[in-house]
């Protein structure tokens, strides 16, 4: 092949992608609840060892590149969009008022807004670090994140506490600086219950996500049960305000099964907002889209969500890889993680519906009819039922490349 030269190149991914096929129009695309971050879009491409590689994108281009594609919602930190020093002050309103014209014009609603704690110097000690001051600030800060929410018409808030921990032991204590966090969460909520009542709307929700590992070394809430621990703890004013937001990634990179960890949270209750990614166990917060790394998984992860309803968001937190171009974020990133995201969906549907997987999970939940008190006589009356488990998951990979409709390899 002949060099591709730098005015071809869109058009050789126009046309490849059309090749691909399989794409859903904007209008399906927004039936499912899907939103996308206002940081994710706006991803330079950089990182500890990686300077940017992409132009800066504010949030007028994003939320127009989302309509266009059919991701109907929106989220964004409150300093993704508004400088530090310009919250709480005349600079915020009127960027906040730029934001909900451009979200009516283009047809978007912004589901969730989240504080940043992790970026700026003054976090260097954490939102609970020991200076009073630090803490008193990081209350005004969620509070001010909340206003900016219901002003918007949110109806979720996420905390990831990113900084909450160290790097080496022993001058922080746990139990203190643990209890100094569920203090700002305390006057989030209050902040938020006093918000809803002025504007007559109900209380967001407030989902809390846990990170393994990064920034910090050690982190004093490193993953959702941790999370669910704290809730339950006592130490929140309002638990029943408080819920997650797991990430699928953060969840596998600590060696978790995902299913099992978002099973934990649905039995308490606990699932409010689910941030969808990609990646590999035991490495960094790589944060790939969907379905590029555990396709299968990611199908028996929506199994699970779509049997016990959940109907939260989705939340599209992943970075698009460290390419030089502005066009493929929109043009090729984000639609194919929402295509594979419906796929994915869709399949599930199909895996709960299918007849070969109901019989068999029927017959193992049935049992073989062995006497409860002759252990013996329990093992031979279920001898053959257990095969089934391999079964199942044979069938699910069936559905997952399309051979329960009929695709065939050469036999
Ligand atoms: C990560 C984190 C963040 C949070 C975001 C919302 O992947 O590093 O998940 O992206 O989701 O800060 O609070
Ligand atoms: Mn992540
Ligand atoms: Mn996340």
């Amino acid at each position: 092949m002949k060099p591709v030269l730098a005015k071809d190149q869109t058009a050789l991914v126009d046309r490849l992608k059309g090749a691909c096929g399989g794409a859903y129009t904007p209008a399906q695309r927004r039936k499912y609840f899907l939103t996308g971050p206002q940081w994710a879009a706006a991803y330079e491409g950089h990182a500890l060892f990686h300077a940017p590689t992409r132009r800066p994108v504010g949030y007028e281009e994003v939320i127009r590149e989302y309509a266009k594609i059919g991701i109907g919602h929106w989220t964004t930190h409150d300093t993704d969009v508004i400088p530090t020093d310009g919250l709480g002050n005349a600079r915020q309103d009127e960027i906040v008022a730029g934001i909900a014209k451009a979200l009516k014009e283009n047809g978007l609603q912004c589901s969730m807004v989240t504080t940043e704690t992790f970026h700026h110097a003054v976090w260097a000690g954490s939102p609970a670090a020991e200076a009073p001051e630090v803490r008193e600030y990081a209350k005004w800060r969620l509070a001010n994140t909340v206003r900016i929410g219901h002003e918007l018409g949110a109806s979720y808030a996420v905390y990831w506490p990113g900084s909450l921990g160290y790097f080496v032991q022993g001058a922080v204590e746990e139990t203190e600086t643990l209890r100094w966090y569920a203090d700002g969460l305390n006057a989030a909520c209050e902040a938020d219950i006093a918000e809803a009542k002025k504007r007559g709307r109900p209380t967001l929700k407030h989902c809390l996500e846990a990170k393994p590992f990064e920034p910090q070394a050690e982190i004093l809430l490193p993953t959702s049960d941790a999370m669910l621990a704290f809730i339950f703890s006592g130490l929140l004013k309002h638990p029943d305000m408080v819920g997650l937001n797991p990430e699928y990634l953060h969840e596998l990179m600590w060696g978790s099964a995902v299913r099992a960890a978002l099973a934990r949270a649905l039995l308490c209750g606990k699932l409010f907002h689910f941030d969808i990614n990609d990646g590999y166990r035991l490495k960094h917060d790589v944060d790939i889209a969907v379905g590029l790394v555990n396709p299968l998984d990611w199908l028996n992860v929506l199994v699970l969500l779509r049997t016990h309803n959940y109907n939260g968001p989705f939340n599209l937190d992943y970075k698009p890889p460290r390419t030089t171009s502005n066009y493929g974020v929109f043009a090729v990133s984000f639609p194919t993680a929402v295509d594979r995201f419906i796929t994915l969906w869709e399949m599930a549907g199909e895996v709960s519906a299918d007849p070969v997987i109901k019989e068999a999970s029927e017959a193992l939940r049935a049992g073989g009819g062995g006497n409860p008190k002759d252990v013996e006589g329990i093992v031979e009356a279920n001898r053959e039922l257990l095969t089934l488990h391999e079964l199942i998951s044979h069938r699910i990979f069936q559905i997952l490349v399309g051979q329960h409709r009929g695709r065939a390899y050469s036999v």
